[in-house]
């Protein structure tokens, strides 16, 4: 069986849950919560020494690290992910995106304003350029979406898992104001409507 070291609040953690659940992978799951210690530990740094997750181990013991990474490693051979060179390019290319632009903006100002462990950087001078440059990356998010169902085109790939996992807490926990972005509040919407969908806080039973 697969392991997934996971930190059952992170929505880099939920990325790997979510295609996991959707593509009826059974897995070991070892919860990692923020302040737990244990992506401290050196046994846990033996496996990453980048000290994060969603870590995943296989059944030979071989790792892989990087939330994105694992998603494109689980859904290969499968519907998530296109065959065609260009269409796979779109998903790699929305997955970069969600790495450079929104990931350090819109869960890092969520981090900031839900973690207590970050509630010294709850100040104008932190909080402020990541609303602005937050926005702008949903900006992005709406004008393709305006064009296509979903993010990379017209199905549903891991593209939309990777991004889905901090837009859809991004009004509740980051106040970011998602009234302006009507195509990306439908696309919400329809991703949980897809077979298998599970929300943040589902874990598989032990
Ligand atoms: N780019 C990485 C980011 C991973 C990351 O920042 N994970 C955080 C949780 S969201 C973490 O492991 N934090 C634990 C720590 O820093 O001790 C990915 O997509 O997997």
């Amino acid at each position: 069986m697969l392991t997934l070291y996971s930190m059952p609040s992170s929505g880099n953690s939920y990325k790997v849950r979510l295609l996991m659940h959707q593509l009826g992978i059974p897995f070991d799951h070892q919860d990692c919560e923020y302040g737990s210690g244990v992506t401290e530990s050196e046994a846990f740094r033996e496996m990453n020494p980048n000290g994060k997750v969603p870590l995943l181990k296989l059944e030979d013991g071989r790792l892989i690290a990087e939330s994105n990474a694992i998603l494109l490693y689980l859904a290969a051979g499968s519907p998530l992910l296109p065959h065609d060179p260009y269409q796979l390019a779109k998903v790699h290319e929305w997955m970069f995106f969600e790495q450079n632009f929104h990931e350090g903006t819109i869960a890092t100002r969520q981090a900031i304003l839900n973690y207590p462990q970050r509630a010294h950087l709850r100040v104008p001078e932190k909080l402020d350029p990541l609303l602005e440059a937050g926005h702008r990356a949903l900006g992005v998010m709406e004008a393709q979406l305006a064009k296509t169902d979903y993010i990379a085109g017209d199905t549903y790939t891991v593209a939309d898992i990777a991004l889905f996992a901090y837009t859809h807490t991004a009004g509740s926990k980051g106040n970011f104001d998602m009234q302006q972005f009507p195509f990306i509040n439908n696309w919400l919407t329809r991703v949980t409507k897809q077979p298998g969908f599970v929300e943040l806080d589902w874990l598989p039973a032990t």
